[in-house]
């Protein structure tokens, strides 16, 4: 807030006060004192003049007021262009921006609305106080979508296969070191200050995939779960979660998990009520059932509304959530088996179930059919389940778009799916997650791409991913390259123009680079197996997981249609159902994730399929190699710790990007026996 005088206007009354009531203190101390600026604090402002800042306010005539409307009661103070009194309590989480010229006030009713105001106000640096007789303005700022969620995948100390974060690419966890909870949690501390910032309101903190240690910390971990939540709570954040299903089996020694044993019942409400008893304002729950291993009620002959209900209803009583993942498929596919297509398996488990889940539950699905690959089209259950609190889940972590060693900037992908529209015209993907009549909403959610890393993510350009997801979560409309544009402004203070243009242009396009020189026209999981990182074409062909891609001598993709294949299309409203059906009208980009087409076949950009290969490995390359010589010319004008860094692994993303090009060019080359039109050597 740089060297502006700033007011804090809270309640009196301790009851009445939250834990982010303080840190509104504190934050709006740290924006103006390190700046020369002056903070004005009251927390009994004793409201009985026309101005409160007449009354109880002493001191130079603030810039900014950042007030709590029940701080305001009694007031009638009534700047010009408030369109309505101060007083008139306000959403949660939402707050009022009134400008007058030469003053800035934000008021909300809750500490949260306040915090979200006040971060939005240091986003606008110099701009955040305006004179002249245009500046005046009163515009109510709410989030779009109420549930904005990082999801953590971090075991409690190192996973023999996976490491301690699984597809963790930023180091260790932030929470957990050598089995337990950290001792000192002054980095969670900063962490939750950061996500808080950019409006993140709910964080699952262990991995969806709970080994036996870490289901303990539903028991036995509690006085050190209750510790991390004290310290989101501050930045008005819940905490969650992940639990097994089978936990009343494996902490709590029954013979059984049947959501339908009474035994089973009364273990999940016992534990919870302890829960509560640590965390009162707990979240609630993260399950990954039946999936990958993982247990859940159809070992019972139950189904997912039957497994989702019995934790909800252990929850219900405090205000607690199930998240309970879409993400459920066979992963033990033999694949002779052309008839069986994972795409298929989240809807045809859950679509049946709509209707059927408690009103507690959040279905939490993956923004895709199969699984954060660099190119799906949207999930079908989003538009299938309008009874049902739905929750769109992406991955910001990024195990398949380069593992934070590639620039791959998310938000242009991110939005692109949010703005979807399933029925065509109407609602979209984020109308949907933002609830309607029939359902409240789930929200969003994402895969944490942070470790304890000190650039946070590992990749410091990552960093941008964080920040984007946070601000589309609140509103989804915003433009990625104006977010983009923000994040650059806020993590490179005082950067010269060259430096943010080159930020721009290293990042702005960065996902359909990466797409161009890994995965063509919708074919994914053509990487390593296990890790996933680099290109091994035939990597995952002949694997029990369901991911093939069928390249043959004659052509490639799966035939997914109606007519011919495994019926997916017909998983989606009209008008998709049919623009996906037929190759005529299936956009380009998802072309061989509906159908299996001749290597000849003519794409609507005028080119062939094995052209386009050919082409667009050669052009993503070439486009990485520009991205690290602009990159280059940043030496001296950033710091050099982030310069450095950014530059060795733009180095291995121009290596990684080349082999790409060169596998995938020369395996698709070898298969069709189709020379490159233009005349690369290909081996
Ligand atoms: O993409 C797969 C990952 C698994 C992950 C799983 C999931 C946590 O490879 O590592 O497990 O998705 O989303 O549950």
């Amino acid at each position: 807030l740089g060297r502006r005088t700033v007011a804090v206007l809270l309640p009196e009354q301790p009851a009445a006060r939250e834990p982010t009531w303080d840190t509104v203190l504190r934050e709006a101390d740290r924006a103006t004192s390190a700046h020369g600026g002056v903070l004005l604090r009251t927390l009994d402002p004793q409201v009985t003049g026309a101005d409160p800042l007449d009354g109880p306010v002493r001191g130079p005539a603030p810039d900014i007021v950042l007030a709590s409307t029940s701080a305001l009661t009694g007031s009638h103070w009534r700047p010009r262009a408030a369109s309505e009194p101060l007083t008139s309590p306000l959403p949660r989480d939402a707050f009022r921006e009134v400008r007058v010229p030469g003053r800035t006030i934000v008021v909300a009713t809750t500490g949260s609305g306040l915090l979200a105001g006040l971060h939005h106000l240091v986003r606008q640096g110099e701009s955040v106080v305006t004179d002249g007789p245009g500046a005046a303005s009163d515009t109510t700022h709410a989030p779009a979508l109420p549930i904005r969620m990082l999801d953590h995948w971090d075991n409690l100390g190192p996973h023999p296969v996976m490491g301690q974060v699984e597809r963790g690419y930023a180091g260790g966890s932030l929470f957990f070191s050598d089995g337990a909870v950290r001792e000192d949690l002054s980095r969670v501390a900063e962490y939750a200050r950061l996500l808080g910032s950019v409006g993140v309101n709910r964080v699952a903190v262990n991995n969806v995939n709970v080994h036996a240690l870490e289901a303990r910390l539903l028991t036995d971990g509690l006085a050190d779960v209750a510790r991390l939540a004290d310290v989101f709570r501050a930045h008005g954040i819940r905490l969650h979660l992940s639990v097994s299903f089978a936990a009343p089996m494996l902490v709590g020694g029954l013979p059984t998990a049947d959501p339908d044993d009474p035994d089973v019942r009364r273990w999940w409400a016992d534990a919870t009520a302890k829960v509560y008893a640590a965390v009162p304002d707990f979240g609630g729950y993260v399950v990954k059932a039946d999936s990958e291993g993982q247990p859940g009620p159809f070992a019972y002959g139950r189904d997912h509304a039957d497994g989702a209900n019995l934790l909800a209803r252990a929850l219900a009583p405090f205000g607690g959530t199930v998240f309970w993942r879409a993400f459920v498929y066979d992963h033990r596919q033999d694949w002779r088996d052309r008839s069986t297509d994972r795409a298929r398996a989240a809807h045809d488990c859950f679509a049946p179930l709509d209707g059927k889940f408690d009103d507690n539950v959040v279905l939490q699905v993956k923004h895709g059919p199969m699984d954060f690959q660099a190119r799906e089209p949207v999930s079908p259950v989003l538009a299938a389940m309008p009874h049902t609190r739905l929750a769109v889940e992406l991955q910001a972590t990024q195990e398949y778009t380069g593992q934070q060693r590639h620039v791959c900037h998310l938000h242009p992908w991110w939005h692109e799916i949010l703005a979807f529209r399933p029925w065509g015209a109407g609602r979209s993907v984020a109308d949907v997650v933002a609830g309607s009549a029939l359902a409240p909403g789930g929200g969003v959610v994402a895969v944490s791409n942070v470790g304890d890393d000190p650039f946070w993510t590992g990749h410091p350009l990552a960093q941008a991913n964080l920040y984007a997801f946070g601000r589309l979560a609140w509103d989804p409309t915003l433009s990625p390259e104006r977010v983009l544009a923000e994040w650059a402004g806020l993590a490179f203070p005082g950067a010269t123009e060259r430096v943010r243009s080159t930020l721009l242009d290293v990042l702005g396009d960065s996902w359909h680079t990466y797409e161009q020189y890994t995965a063509p026209l919708g074919v994914g999981f053509m990487v390593r197996p296990g890790h996933h990182y680099g290109p091994d074409v035939d990597g995952y062909e002949y694997t029990p997981w369901g991911t093939y891609h069928f390249a043959d001598r004659d052509g490639v993709g799966v035939d997914r249609t109606r007519a011919t294949g495994t019926g997916f299309t017909g998983q989606y409203p009209a008008p998709w159902r049919d623009v996906y059906e037929s190759p005529d009208s299936c956009p380009d980009e998802l072309l061989l994730f509906f159908h299996h087409v001749p290597y000849a076949h003519v794409l609507h950009s005028g080119s062939t399929v094995i052209q386009h290969i050919y082409d667009s490995r050669a052009a993503g390359a070439a486009r990485v190699e520009q991205m690290a010589a602009a990159w280059s010319e940043l030496d001296g004008a950033i710091p050099a710790g982030v310069f450095e860094e950014v530059a060795a692994r733009l180095a291995e993303q121009v290596r990684s990007a080349r082999e790409w090009r060169d596998q995938v060019s020369a395996y698709f080359f070898r298969k069709s026996g189709v020379p490159d039109a233009s005349g690369r050597a290909i081996c």
